[in-house]
């Protein structure tokens, strides 16, 4: 069945029906029938505002599962996957092959000053929590993603990087993190090149001398000019200082960060995330921003069962 599928249909098709065929014998991971990846509309630019759209909705979506995995979920350290929002997943940017990516940004982020001035709806999940939660303008809080809408074949266990918005391409997520930040640096370019250190943030976030205990776990990014910036971020836990629940704002230009304000209050230490949707832990490690996109829905949803006709129309020749 197989080599006809191969010989007639194609090597997409070929290779997803092998990949269900390895899942009945080798692995319950792989049980369910591969979901394949439908492409995207193209890439849409959002508006701010109080909407906040289904995933199926949102362009060039993309995820790190805590561990980084392939999209059937073979361990692939530094692998990021493109998602669609119908439970299929495809292999995305891979960032080189050693380390555990835990924090993942575009270069130019379109909601950034919208979120921070409160106009877009905030995106985030919480450590050991495959969900991703959606805190609107207003303060009201939702489940916005749950693991098999994320990835229907392989459901993320903790996912701890989220870029929205992009290009449905390898390469959009252009700005990452790595767990521990390891030789000083908290955020890397695509090219693996550290441009934000630990030392940078412990100093702004007021702990300047404890930078070795700084990793920072959930980041958003926008370029202001050759060597500027303003990020979004989060950080792990640092024993009886901060929880991980804190999201901080900071300009490359400003001695300090300041805590986000966006939804009603306060991100700081003191603020409870779990108390927002029940989530899993206090602790953010991703984070992302959401918003209006600007074509009905409807055009949307018509253009995705056209697709969905289109194939089923070809699996019946
Ligand atoms: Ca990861
Ligand atoms: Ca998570
Ligand atoms: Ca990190
Ligand atoms: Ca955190």
């Amino acid at each position: 069945m197989i080599s006809q599928l191969t010989s007639t249909k194609g090597k997409t098709l070929s290779c997803l029906i092998i990949a269900a065929g390895m899942s009945a014998t080798s692995s319950i991971a792989y049980a369910v029938a591969a979901q394949p990846y439908v492409t995207p509309r193209p890439s849409a630019i959002p508006m701010p505002g109080l909407s906040i759209p289904d995933p199926t909705q949102v362009t060039g979506k993309e995820y790190s599962n805590n561990t980084d995995e392939d999209f059937i979920g073979v361990p692939d350290p530094m692998q990021v996957l493109n998602w669609d929002g119908l439970g299929g997943v495809t292999d995305g940017v891979d960032f080189g092959t050693e380390y555990e990516v835990d924090a993942i940004a575009n270069a130019g982020d379109l909601l950034f000053n919208s979120v921070i001035s409160n106009n877009s709806a905030l995106l985030y999940s919480t450590a050991a929590d495959g969900n991703i939660y959606s805190h609107g303008i207003t303060g009201a809080s939702g489940l916005w993603a749950t693991p098999p809408v994320i990835n229907a074949n392989h459901a993320p266990y903790d996912v701890d990087g989220l870029e929205v918005w992009g290009a449905d391409q390898p390469g959009d997520s252009d700005r990452y993190s790595i767990a521990g930040d390891l030789f000083g640096e908290s955020v890397y370019d695509a090219a693996g090149i550290g441009i934000i250190s630990t030392v940078d943030i412990a100093t702004a976030i007021g702990i300047p001398s404890m930078y070795g205990q700084v990793d920072l776990d959930a980041l958003m990014f926008n370029s202001t000019g050759t060597n500027s910036f303003d990020i979004l971020f989060s950080i792990a836990p640092i024993a009886g200082i901060f929880d991980g629940g804190e999201i901080w704002t900071w300009s490359s230009g400003a001695a300090v960060a300041a805590f986000l304000n966006q939804g009603g209050h306060v991100w700081d230490t003191i603020h409870c995330v779990v108390c927002e949707y029940d989530s899993v832990t206090e602790n953010i490690n991703a984070l992302e921003a959401v918003s209006s996109v600007p074509v009905p829905a409807a055009v949307w949803l018509f253009g995705s069962g056209l697709l969905g006709l289109i194939g089923v129309a070809r699996r019946k020749k």
